[in-house]
């Protein structure tokens, strides 16, 4: 049975935090407020630093376009991953974190008790319909101690949470339009995916599903 219990959200509404396993938490909504002008700014920094499928070291493309905002952004080619200041697609340095960006994953940190979070990166993916991630881990960062924000916007997801292990069985929960989850402590390390985009368009973000990842990298 998940743990249920209340958060209070800046304008004092109850929002519900989802407990799914040790250091996971899922804040319902938490981001609704504040969902439109988060998507405006991942329209200007698409902008910048445009959405692109990067390679993979077997030399697959990946389907969910990435980008990113930050000191630091999440780089993959033929070579592997990293973290990376600069674009390798611009030669300039990714664009800087939005203020509404930095504000939400504070926020959202604090209220799963993780005060004192402060991201210098932030990957952006967009999923169009058909579009998944499979199961993996994120160990690209330096700080493993840090947890991960990632926020939920425009179409619905079902989120793959696995173990410690690859073939550890994965749990399914959706990951609905301005869901923010928490990942730290013990869920850190977990394998994690997320099943192919279903069709169909949201009011806000259209036929896309965008998530937003904050992260602790360099
Ligand atoms: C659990 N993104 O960017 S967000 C990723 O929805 C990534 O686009 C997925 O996995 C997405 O790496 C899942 C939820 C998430 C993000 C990072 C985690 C769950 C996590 C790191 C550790 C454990
Ligand atoms: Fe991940």
């Amino acid at each position: 049975m998940p743990d249920l219990f209340d958060a209070i959200r800046s304008d004092h509404s109850e929002i519900i935090a989802e407990t799914i396993a040790d250091g996971a938490v899922i804040l319902h909504g938490f981001a609704l407020d504040v969902a439109a002008e988060l998507l405006a700014a991942v329209d200007a920094i698409a902008a910048q630093a445009p959405f692109r499928h990067m390679l993979v070291p077997s030399g697959h493309s990946m389907s969910v376009a990435i980008t990113n905002c930050g000191s630091a952004g999440w780089v993959s080619d033929r070579k592997g991953y990293r973290y990376d200041r600069i674009d390798p697609d611009s030669g300039r340095p990714w664009p800087s974190l939005p203020a509404c960006f930095l504000d939400l994953a504070l926020r959202a940190a604090d209220a799963a008790g993780y005060g004192g979070f402060v991201p210098d990166a932030c990957l952006i993916n967009c999923y169009v319909p058909g579009a998944r991630v499979s199961l993996h881990q994120d160990k690209n960062e330096r700080d493993f101690s840090a947890p991960i924000v990632s926020v939920s916007l425009g179409l619905p997801a079902t989120f793959l949470f696995g173990g410690l292990r690859r073939t550890d069985r994965a749990a399914r929960f959706r990951l609905s339009h301005g869901d923010v989850a928490v990942w730290g402590a013990a869920s850190r390390m977990a394998f994690h995916g997320i099943a192919p985009l279903k069709p169909g368009a949201h009011v806000l973000a259209g036929e896309r599903r965008i998530n937003l990842t904050f992260r602790k990298a360099i």
